[in-house]
C-alpha cells in the first residue's frame, strides 16, 4: 500500500487535495501553525489560526486511526495548511487544561468530551420549571471538569409568583452549595443579565450548558448585545427545547470575555466523577467522613453516619437517593470499563489458543 503522506486527511485519503491535483510540488515544506477549535459544525472544526484566520479543518489520519481523537470546541491544535487543500488538517490535539466530558451516549463504556479548556461552567435552568434531580447530575459534570461553577435560573418573568420564585431559588441555593453563585435573571429585564455579565472577567471562557429551550441562546444574544444566536420557542404542549442550538461556538463578547453555547444536550451520563460527586454532594461527603467504616456504602453499614443524617431529617431522602443513584451509575461504568478493559488484554490469547475439545475428540 502506497504511504499516506504526513500531511494528508482522513477523507481525502491521502490523495492531496481535490483528485488529481498532486500535493505542493517538489515537496514544499509544510508549516505547522498552532491554532483553536472556535466551531464545531457538525463535526466539523472551524479553526482560528494565530493570525487570526479561520479556516475549516480536517483531522489528520494518524490522530483518527489510532486513538481515535477528535478535536472539541476550544482546543489548541496544531494544523498543517498544504498548499491547494482548501482545509487544514489538524496533526496534533494539545493538551486540554480541562474538559467537559460525559459519558457517550452512543457507547458502552466510552468517555465523550464535549469542551475543553474553559474556566467556568454555567449550569442553567429555568425558575417556572427547576428539576433539581437534573441539576444534581449538571453539578456533578459541571464540578468535575474542575472550573469554577455557578448556577443562572432563567425566565424569572415566567415564575408563577415572587414567593414560588425566592422557594425554588432557595432550593436550587441549598442543593448548589454555599460556594456556588445563583443568579437569577430574565431574557425580559436586560438589568439582570448584568450579574451573569459581571461573572464572567476578560480573557476567560465559559461554558453554558443545560436542557434545550432553558434559554441559553437568548442569555448569549443578551451578553453579546446582538442576535448572534438563533432562538425558538419550546413546544407548547410539554415546554421542552426544540433543540434549536446544534452547533458548538465559542462567542466573543464585547468585554472580552468567551462563552460556548452548548446545544441542550439530552443525555448527561457520568464518566469519570468522582471528584464531581464530592463536590457537588460535599455534605454527604463531610458525613461520610464520620461513618464507622471508611468503605462504607451507606446501606446496611453499621454506624453509618449518612443514613443517620436522613433519619434524624437532617438530609432529604431524595437528596440521599439521587447520591445514590449517581454513586451506582460511576460504579457500573467502573465495571464495564474493566470489562472492557479485560477483553481487550485476553480476547488475543483465547483467540490463539489451540481449541482443546476438538483435539481431544480426536483422539
Ligand atoms: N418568558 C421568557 N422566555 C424566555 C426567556 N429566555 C428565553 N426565553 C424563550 O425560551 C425559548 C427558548 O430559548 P432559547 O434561548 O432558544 O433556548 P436554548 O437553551 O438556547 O435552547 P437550545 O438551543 O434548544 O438548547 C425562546 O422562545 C425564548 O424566547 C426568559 O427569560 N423569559
Ligand atoms: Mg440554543
Ligand atoms: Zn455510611
Amino acid at each position: 500500500m502506497e504511504a499516506v503522506p504526513a500531511w494528508c486527511c482522513a477523507v481525502c485519503g491521502g490523495r492531496g487535495a481535490a483528485a488529481g491535483v498532486p500535493p505542493a510540488a517538489g515537496g514544499a515544506t509544510l508549516v505547522t501553525v498552532r491554532g483553536e477549535v472556535v466551531k464545531l459544525d457538525r463535526g466539523y472544526p472551524l479553526v482560528r489560526l494565530e493570525d487570526g484566520a479561520l479556516l475549516r479543518a480536517e483531522h489528520a489520519i494518524a490522530l483518527v486511526k489510532g486513538a481515535q481523537e477528535r478535536a472539541v470546541i476550544g482546543d489548541e491544535v496544531l494544523v498543517q495548511v498544504p498548499e491547494e487543500h482548501d482545509k487544514a488538517i489538524i496533526e496534533e490535539i494539545l493538551p486540554r487544561r480541562c474538559t467537559f466530558t460525559r459519558k457517550d451516549p452512543t457507547e458502552r463504556a466510552l468517555p465523550q468530551v464535549l469542551a475543553a479548556n474553559f474556566d467556568q461552567v454555567i449550569v442553567a435552568q429555568p425558575i417556572n420549571d427547576v428539576n433539581l434531580r437534573r441539576l444534581e447530575r449538571e453539578l456533578v459534570l459541571a464540578f468535575e471538569t474542575g472550573a469554577a461553577v455557578a448556577v443562572v435560573l432563567t425566565k424569572a418573568d415566567l415564575a408563577a409568583d415572587e414567593q414560588q420564585a425566592a422557594e425554588v431559588e432557595r432550593q436550587v441555593r441549598a442543593l448548589a452549595g454555599p460556594d456556588v453563585p445563583v443568579l437569577v435573571m430574565s431574557a425580559a429585564n436586560p438589568v439582570s443579565v448584568e450579574a451573569v455579565r459581571a461573572r464572567l472577567s476578560p480573557g476567560t471562557m465559559t461554558v453554558l450548558i443545560g436542557r434545550s429551550g432553558v434559554g441559553k441562546s437568548s442569555l448569549v444574544n443578551l451578553l453579546a448585545g446582538s442576535q448572534v444566536q438563533q432562538t425558538q420557542t419550546v413546544r407548547e404542549g410539554d415546554g421542552k427545547g426544540r433543540h434549536t442550538t446544534v452547533s458548538r461556538e465559542i462567542i466573543p463578547l464585547p468585554n472580552g470575555a468567551r462563552v460556548v453555547d452548548m446545544p441542550g444536550v439530552r443525555g448527561l451520563g457520568l464518566w469519570e466523577a468522582e471528584g464531581g460527586l464530592d463536590a457537588a454532594f460535599a455534605d454527604i461527603a463531610a458525613l461520610a467522613e464520620q461513618c464507622r467504616f471508611r468503605d462504607c456504602r451507606h446501606q446496611q453499614e453499621p454506624g453509618c453516619a449518612v443514613r443517620a443524617a436522613v433519619e434524624a431529617g437532617e438530609l432529604s431522602p431524595q437528596r440521599f437517593a439521587s447520591y445514590q443513584t449517581l454513586v451506582q451509575e460511576t460504579r457500573t461504568l467502573k465495571q464495564r470499563r474493566e470489562e472492557a478493559r479485560w477483553m481487550q488484554k485476553e480476547q488475543p490469547k483465547i483467540a490463539k489458543r489451540p481449541k482443546k475439545s476438538k483435539s481431544r475428540a480426536r483422539r
